[in-house]
């Protein structure tokens, strides 16, 4: 059976293109053909400016919110990335085996960087390791595939450089990974500014639907997302972002094809009701779901304690047998 292993980073309250990129796929997919685990990455919350009460407060929302998706401690593990010490001792060892120039080269790492410098902030070191850090997640596991939205594909790509790198020169140790996206919505756009993507951590909350969001909340942003002067509705990424984002996320709700279903509208706004009205109702379970399961912390703690501890079982002979194919002594 292929092993699976994706993650979230507690930055932020997930959005709706977390949900659509990959959360989704995770429950109703990937948990049910393969042996899957999914964690909270809140070391990855760490590499830029935080507040640590609003990173533990969110690393436990995302927790709870996967289960509310419908993520079931019965058929997949999900676990807290820092409660598995193997990710951070792999890192290291990562570390040793990527090179300065291909971290440098990564689109994450420039444009955080550029942005935490515009904001006169200073870069963290962790900003440039964290697609190690990433990489060691992914290898500790000797996972077969990364179910992850467009952004991440990159970051997959050097996984995969490492994996391959690390067991030429040092012995067979790692799988070598390949990230798989969705069908549809691979990168859902932000409602605002539909040449980026919706990204949780974004200033402003305008242009993106968290999943938490009341109904009247959603419908809001979408009536509001910013299209273009033009008139006909038609599925044209490069021209009309905006629509074609609409589109997207329409197809994404309904199940429908996003080029097709630009034929059915006449017009923007029956476009935006429609879409607005799709989100709501996929949302509309996860919501009350979260608040039934945030009403019951323990529940939350217990999964994580569990998922941790089958997590370590997989990953620890993995880390130890990398550690002794680099040169490192073993414990006695
Ligand atoms: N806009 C998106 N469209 C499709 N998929 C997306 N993902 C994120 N944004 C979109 C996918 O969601 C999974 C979890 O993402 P993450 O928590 O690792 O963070 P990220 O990729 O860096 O995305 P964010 O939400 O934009 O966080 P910030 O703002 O902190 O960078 C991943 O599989 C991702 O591909």
């Amino acid at each position: 059976m292929a092993r699976i292993f994706s993650g979230v980073k507690p930055t932020g309250h997930l959005t709706l293109g977390n949900y659509l990129g990959a959360v989704r796929r995770w429950v109703e997919v990937d948990q049910h053909r393969a042996e899957a685990l999914f964690s909270v990455v809140d070391l990855h919350a760490l590499t830029v400016e935080h507040d640590p009460a609003r990173v533990r407060r969110l690393s436990r929302q995302a927790a709870t919110l996967l289960l509310a998706a419908g993520l079931d401690p019965e058929r997949c593990t999900l676990f807290a990335q820092s409660h598995v010490d193997e990710h951070a001792r792999l890192s290291y060892v990562l570390e040793c085996t990527a090179t300065d120039g291909e971290l440098r080269r990564m689109i994450q790492y420039k444009e955080k960087g550029a942005r935490a410098r515009a904001a006169g902030e200073s870069v963290r070191l962790s900003l440039l390791t964290y697609p190690v850090l990433m990489a060691a997640d992914i290898l500790a596991y000797r996972t077969d595939e990364v179910p992850v939205g467009e952004d991440q594909t990159q970051h997959v790509e050097l996984a995969r450089d490492l994996a391959v790198r690390f067991n030429q020169r040092y012995g067979q140790t790692f799988t070598v990974p390949r990230a798989t996206r969705p069908a549809v919505a691979a990168r859902v756009m932000d409602l605002q500014d539909p040449m980026s993507k919706m990204g949780k951590s974004h200033e402003s909350g305008a242009g993106i639907v968290y999943l938490l969001d009341e109904a009247d909340v959603v419908r809001r942003k979408v009536m509001r997302a910013v299209t273009d002067s033009g008139r006909e509705v038609s599925y044209d990424r490069e021209g009309s972002p905006g629509v074609a984002n609409l589109l997207d996320i329409l197809a994404a709700c309904s199940g429908g094809n996003p080029e097709e279903l630009a034929g059915v509208y006449e017009s923007y706004g029956s476009l935006k009701r429609d879409a607005a009205e799709a989100v709501v109702e996929l949302l509309r379970p996860v919501r009350e779901r979260h608040a039934e399961l945030a009403a019951d912390p323990g529940y939350v703690d217990e999964v994580l304690r569990e998922g941790a501890a089958r997590a370590r079982a997989v990953a620890r002979p993995v880390v130890d047998q990398a550690y002794r194919a680099i040169g490192l002594l073993e414990a006695v």
